[in-house]
């Protein structure tokens, strides 16, 4: 079916989680709702904070516009609107836009009558900036622990808070959440080039089915997860290498708070080599 008759099909009323025929319209391409509005009020809301701030000075260079959290001193309290209270307001216009998002990302799933993965994986992604922004200041006790709202502000709280630990690559949960990006990325690169290889013949060839694909895998390594087990495996890799962060800078700090490095100390003090 061509997507635009396709479309007049789905179009009709109804899946909504929220609000019942209230804003339960298209706007060209766009997908409305109750959530596409709260995402639009969310979204416009938290970039005009963040225009503000960046009116406050003193800088419009774009890389280097910079909000940050209020003072450690504040603790968890309410902060002065200049003093770390617009980095509050804007995350809670980020956390409104992002769980606007994925909610609308379930309302039209539900239309389309389709499971709940992407926003389920979208979740993740929430997950992990919530616990950068929420959970683990909170278990620090103060909104100072957060990052910073700008584009390389935000990468000098990545490099600060790693040496902090000295050395953040010795940090255990962070290695899990490395091995599995790059698993990500190398598992996309191989079922990309499988599919096009399969799918995107040369010129006056056919276009080689399943069985093609999977018989490359067995004849290369022995095994072939399967066409939709690429996709579950492709999943599961992403969302854990995103839960695995989350679980990296979580303990860093409320779990472990001495040098990285130095918590590898229980492999030496096994029994079996120590005194
Ligand atoms: C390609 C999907 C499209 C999304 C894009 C990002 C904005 C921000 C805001 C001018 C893959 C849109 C950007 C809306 C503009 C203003 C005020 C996704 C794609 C194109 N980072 N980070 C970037 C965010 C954190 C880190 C780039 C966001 C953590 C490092 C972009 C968040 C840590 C590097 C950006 C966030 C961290 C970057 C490219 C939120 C650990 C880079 C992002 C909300 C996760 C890279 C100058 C990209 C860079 C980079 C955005 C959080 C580390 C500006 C929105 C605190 C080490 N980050 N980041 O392609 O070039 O993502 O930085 O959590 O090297 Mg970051
Ligand atoms: C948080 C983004 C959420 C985004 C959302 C959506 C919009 C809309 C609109 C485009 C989690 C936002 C959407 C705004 C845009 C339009 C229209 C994703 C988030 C909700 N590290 N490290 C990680 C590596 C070192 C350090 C994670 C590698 C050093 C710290 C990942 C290396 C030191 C933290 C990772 C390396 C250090 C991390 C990031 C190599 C610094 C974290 C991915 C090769 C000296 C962070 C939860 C992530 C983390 C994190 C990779 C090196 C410190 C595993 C590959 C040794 C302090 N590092 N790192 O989390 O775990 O994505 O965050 O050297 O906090 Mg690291
Ligand atoms: C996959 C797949 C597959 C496919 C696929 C894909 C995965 C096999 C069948 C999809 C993959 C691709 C297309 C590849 C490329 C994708 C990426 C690399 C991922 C990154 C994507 C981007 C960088 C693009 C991001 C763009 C976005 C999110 C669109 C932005 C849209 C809006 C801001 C409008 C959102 C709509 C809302 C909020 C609903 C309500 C709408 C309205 C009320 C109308 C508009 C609103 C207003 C006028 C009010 C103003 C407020 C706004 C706009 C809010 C934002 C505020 C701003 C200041 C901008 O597996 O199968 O193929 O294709």
């Amino acid at each position: 079916m061509a997507l635009l008759s396709f479309e007049r099909k789905y179009r009709v009323r109804g899946g909504t989680l929220i609000g019942g025929d209230l804003f339960d319209f298209w706007v060209g391409p766009f997908y409305v709702g109750f959530f596409g509005v709260t995402t639009a009020f969310f979204a416009t809301l938290g970039t005009a904070l963040i225009v503000y701030g960046a009116a406050l000075g003193p800088t419009w260079n774009i890389w280097r516009i910079n909000i940050s959290p209020p003072d450690i001193s504040y603790g968890l309290a309410l902060a002065p609107f200049n003093a770390g209270g617009l980095w509050q307001a804007i995350t809670v216009c980020a956390l409104g836009a992002f769980s606007s998002w994925a909610l609308r990302e379930v309302e039209i799933s539900r239309k389309l009558g389709i499971g709940l993965h992407v926003p389920f994986a979208f979740s993740v992604a929430i997950f992990a900036y919530f616990t950068l922004q929420v959970i683990r200041p909170v278990l620090l006790g103060a909104w100072g622990h957060a990052f910073p709202y700008g584009i390389f502000s935000h990468l000098e709280w990545v490099s600060n808070t790693g040496y902090k630990y000295l050395n953040f690559h010795y940090n255990p949960a962070h290695m899990i959440a490395v091995s599995f990006f790059f698993t990500t990325t190398f598992a996309l690169s191989l079922h990309g080039g499988l599919i096009l290889s399969a799918a995107n013949p040369g010129r006056g060839e056919t276009v080689k089915t399943s069985e093609y694909e999977d018989t490359f895998f067995r004849d290369v390594m022995g095994y072939s997860v399967g066409t939709l087990g690429i996709h579950r495996l492709g999943l599961f890799l992403a969302l854990s290498a995103g839960l695995w962060s989350a679980i990296c800078i979580v303990i860093s700090g409320p779990v472990w708070s001495q040098g990285w490095p130095e918590w590898w100390n229980w492999w030496r003090n096994l029994p079996i080599w120590s005194q």
